[in-house]
């Protein structure tokens, strides 16, 4: 299978737009008032845990209301069909990527359905509201328990693998990003760099556009089939 390409498709929120979940930038992109990076942060956390906690319990409860769309279901099939390397990572904190099937599949900035135990260390799954109350079903200590969620300042997850796959890749395709948050904006130009051809596939422009040997924009449940097709 050498001469089969090598992919890594790196998605963001915009993915998840057209089945009903906010994206983070947008002119919806505000959750009661508050930016990303007021909640998404180990400080807030600190200074605010109810807003925090808040915060993802809306998310998780609404991202189980939504099914996966036409592009969550392409991506699925290519993973499915594509013979040669191919490594899904994404942004995004919701299940809809596996809820479609997909397998080869890495979730660089945590998921929503994830407990972390800040007393034993361990993650696990986790449906239903988080709180100051919450136990951990590992230890049972009450009160440690909080999103596996990587905010501002934390390391992302898997970034030796996902390294790994961006120097081994023939192609990089970006889906539905702003391209404004580090390190995954700076994924482009690690592929490039090590001979990649790189695709964006956005409603418009990302911040790295320049990047990108060819550019898409438009929806991305009308532009993701087009391009796995
Ligand atoms: C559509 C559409 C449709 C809409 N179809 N498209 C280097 C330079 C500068 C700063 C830094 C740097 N390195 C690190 C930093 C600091 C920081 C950072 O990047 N800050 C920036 C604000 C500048 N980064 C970090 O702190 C990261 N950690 C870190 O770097 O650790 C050290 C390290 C060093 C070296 C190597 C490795 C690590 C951690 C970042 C954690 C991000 N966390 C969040 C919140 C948690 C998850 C959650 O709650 O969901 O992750 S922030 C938020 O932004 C969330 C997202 O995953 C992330 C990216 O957003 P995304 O997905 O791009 O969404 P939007 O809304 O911005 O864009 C959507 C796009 O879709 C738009 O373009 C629309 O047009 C489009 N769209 N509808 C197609 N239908």
């Amino acid at each position: 299978m050498a001469d089969v390409p090598n992919i890594v498709v790196l998605t963001g929120a915009g993915i998840s737009a057209e089945s009903g979940l906010a994206t983070f930038r947008g002119p919806d992109g505000l959750w009661e008032g508050h930016r990303v990076e007021e909640v998404a942060t180990p400080e807030a956390f600190v200074r605010d845990s109810a807003l925090v906690y808040a915060f993802y319990d809306a998310r998780r409860a609404r991202a189980d209301e939504v099914e996966p769309n036409a592009a969550h279901n392409a991506l699925a099939r290519l993973d499915a069909e594509w013979p040669g390397g191919l490594l899904i990572v994404t942004q995004n904190v919701d299940n809809l990527h596996e809820r479609a099937g997909t397998n080869r599949l890495l979730h660089m900035h945590g998921e929503l359905n994830s407990g972390w135990c800040q007393a034993c260390d361990e993650r696990f799954g986790w449906h239903g509201p988080m709180g100051e109350e919450s136990a951990c079903p590992v230890c049972q200590v009450a009160g440690r328990v909080r999103p596996d969620i990587v905010w501002f300042g934390e390391m992302p997850y898997e970034m030796e693998r996902i390294d790994e796959a961006l120097m081994n890749a023939d192609l990089f395709v970006s889906i539905g990003t702003s391209g404004a948050v580090y390190p995954a904006a700076g994924f482009v130009q690690t592929a490039r760099y090590c001979g990649a051809r790189t695709i964006e596939i956005n409603l418009e422009p990302s911040q790295g556009s320049i990047f990108f040997d060819e550019r898409r924009y438009g929806p991305a449940a009308t532009l993701v089939p087009e391009w796995v097709e």
